[in-house]
């Protein structure tokens, strides 16, 4: 589908994925969960081939289960909860850092959006802390404010390709999804964006190189500007 999908006043807000759209941070959660499984003595060591695969699960808790389940290991939420509270403490000192960038083009659309007076919000499968730790390190603390909306993996328990995130998203707008944008880059968190009813601009990310994207409304080449091509 051609530019015209997204013509300058056919929508009021733009959803932003986080890991793999407003910065390619799937490699810092990658090490993030190695280092807890470490700390906690385990054996356990997700390459990048493996975490590729392990990626088609969304969310940390729900990923270490899923690998804990392949590996025919006993069920442990205690031990999940442990492991992830680890994870996400390594993964926001990592962050803290200021090691990730927004990828290319990101703060400028978010720039332009505000100029546009429309509305900027967040739809992610990825904790709080870890939002809260990349904004403040890219955008600075300031940026909150520029949200009307943060949706996470607090908000919606049901994680991507369900829809829940995005429909709490836009409720908290309260806007027709018809007139709200996502911006992603995995074949899970397309297909929860297109069940919500939003038209979905796809950023090819690294680790999702390999995802099948041909839901989105449009697939953007590296390089290419989101801005321009949302008129803004
Ligand atoms: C990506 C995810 C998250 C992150 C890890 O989220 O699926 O689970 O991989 O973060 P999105 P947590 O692309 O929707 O931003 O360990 O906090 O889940
Ligand atoms: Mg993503």
């Amino acid at each position: 589908m051609n530019g015209a999908a997204f013509a300058s006043g056919s929508f009021d807000a733009i959803l932003f994925d986080v890991d793999g759209t407003l910065a390619e941070t799937e490699e810092a959660h990658r090490l993030a969960f190695n280092a807890a499984f470490r700390e906690a003595g385990l054996a356990w060591h997700w390459d990048e081939a493996q975490y590729r695969a392990l990626l088609k699960v969304t969310g940390g808790k729900e990923r270490i289960a899923a690998f804990m389940q392949a590996e025919n290991l006993a069920m442990d939420a205690a031990l999940i909860a442990r492991l992830h509270a680890s994870k996400t403490s390594v993964y926001t000192r990592i962050v803290a850092e200021g090691s990730l960038p927004l990828r290319p083009g990101i703060e400028k659309l978010i720039t332009a959006t505000r100029a546009a007076g429309l509305a900027l919000g967040i739809a992610t499968t990825t904790s709080r802390a870890n939002i809260d730790a990349l904004i403040s390190a890219t955008l600075g603390p300031e940026a909150f404010g520029w949200f009307s909306v943060i949706a996470s993996a607090e908000t919606a328990p049901l994680k991507k390709p369900a829809p829940d995130v995005y429909l709490a998203a836009f409720e908290t707008l309260g806007l027709d999804p018809a007139r709200v944008i996502a911006i992603e880059d995995s074949f899970n968190g397309i297909r929860a964006a297109r069940e919500a009813g939003l038209r979905v601009i796809a950023t090819p990310s690294f680790y999702c190189s390999g995802d099948d994207l041909s839901e989105a409304t449009r697939v953007v080449e590296a390089g290419e500007s989101l801005a321009a091509l949302l008129g803004l």
